[in-house]
């Protein structure tokens, strides 16, 4: 029953799967994955589709004949094994030349450059049929208080996304721009450090409808947020473009476990959210297969992601059908939350003396919310208890 299908719309970055294990103290502990080669075992898992980096798929000093051949095989392979790429991104983080950012590097010839960059790939994935176009200015940053100005930064930054917009704009290009935000790593401080910064920064650019949120859940973790109220509050916002799952247990380094381990309560709640929303885009994980593992550990780490996610639905199904769990939120006045505070208008609210002259506070503090009881319900759920 937890056996997924490309109707559950699961993908993958390229960068996830063929992660060689390289991290600061240490080399790589898996060769090079074959991009085709993920691609056909993705299909084979029940994978929807698959998503990359320009250079996780074309080598950084690829030559224009590398880049096309290169290009040429990975989309007859996308054809043969059936995925599709619905989003697209840059990377504009490893190269020296990003040390100090992208759009938002004190170099202009490296902005430039960057732009130029991104533009060029964003070609490439309107090509291979991406709706969403991934931005996440890792480098964007500082370590030190006086090497960036951060006001000058976000009028480059905004400079940055108002030229790409009008360029896919001038392009009659059909996609749309999702801002990943993060808080720290690999600079010190990131700019658009949370789901929040990202959605304010958003509304001051030109074409603020073409720009939403790709929020990972670490990332929220890492800085101690709690990622479904993130979720939530970007639905609320009409801004959830794309969501990148994975696993975290608070705030520590970037850990990118696979969905379903690190915050187990948190995985449940958000899918819950995700599968009760109007969210219709793909369930997208960016993880990374523990460093420990051969290749038939990554694998296993793939698998369980979408296996996680399909359990979780379950379960949360499962609670939100229990006749006793919805006597529970009706105890939890639930409903009463939903019921305008002031409908009657605020004339009507100024001359109603029993909302104040003639309101019992000490009552109304006594009544209890009877929430342990329904959080309570909601684990037995998720521990397969009910
Ligand atoms: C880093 C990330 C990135 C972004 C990617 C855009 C390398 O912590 O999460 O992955 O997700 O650049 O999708
Ligand atoms: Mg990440
Ligand atoms: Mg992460
Ligand atoms: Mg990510």
């Amino acid at each position: 029953p937890f056996t997924p299908t490309p109707a559950d719309r699961f993908t993958f970055g390229l960068w996830t799967v063929g992660w060689q294990g390289r991290d600061p103290f240490g080399d790589p502990t898996r060769p090079p994955l074959d991009p085709v080669e993920s691609i056909e075992r993705l299909a084979e898992l029940g994978a929807y589709g698959i998503t990359f980096h320009d250079n996780d798929l074309v080598p950084f000093d690829a030559t224009e004949a590398q880049r096309a051949a290169t290009i040429a095989r990975f989309r007859a392979a996308l054809d043969k094994f059936g995925l599709a790429v619905p989003m697209a991104t840059t990377n504009l983080f490893t190269h020296p030349v990003f040390k100090d950012g992208a759009f938002t590097a004190n170099d202009r010839d490296v902005r430039r450059y960057a732009l130029r960059k991104t533009i060029r790939n964003i070609d490439l994935a309107v090509e291979l049929g991406a709706s969403t176009y991934v931005a996440w200015g890792g480098r964007e940053g500082a370590e030190s208080g006086a090497a960036k100005d951060v006001r000058v930064a976000l009028d480059r930054l905004k400079e940055a996304f108002d030229l790409l917009a009008a360029y896919v704009e001038q392009q009659g290009y059909d996609i749309r721009f999702a801002i990943e935000p993060k808080p720290n790593e690999p600079r010190g401080d990131i700019l658009l450090p949370t789901i929040g910064h990202a959605l304010a920064f958003i509304e001051e650019l030109e074409n603020s409808e073409r720009f939403g949120l790709n929020p990972e859940v670490g990332h929220e973790q890492m800085a101690g947020l709690n990622f479904p109220h993130g979720i939530a509050q970007a639905l609320w916002h009409g801004k959830l473009f794309h969501i990148d799952l994975n696993g975290q247990t608070g705030p520590k380094y970037d850990q990118d476990f696979r969905f379903g381990a690190g915050d187990l309560r948190q995985a449940f709640w958000l899918v819950d959210l995700l599968e009760r929303s109007d969210y219709r885009g793909p369930r997208h994980f960016d993880f990374k297969p523990a460093r420990t593992e051969d290749f038939d550990g990554v694998w296993t780490a793939a698998a369980a992601c979408m296996r996680n996610y399909l359990i979780l639905a379950a379960r949360a199904r499962a609670f939100r059908e229990d006749p006793e769990v919805r006597e529970a939120l009706r105890a939890a006045r639930l409903d009463e939350l939903a019921v305008p505070t002031a409908a009657d208008g605020l004339a009507a609210l100024l001359a109603d003396r029993s909302s104040f002259e003639e309101f019992d506070p000490e009552e109304a503090g006594r009544r209890g919310m009877a929430f342990e009881r329904l959080d309570q319900l909601a684990l037995e759920h998720l521990l397969g208890a009910r």
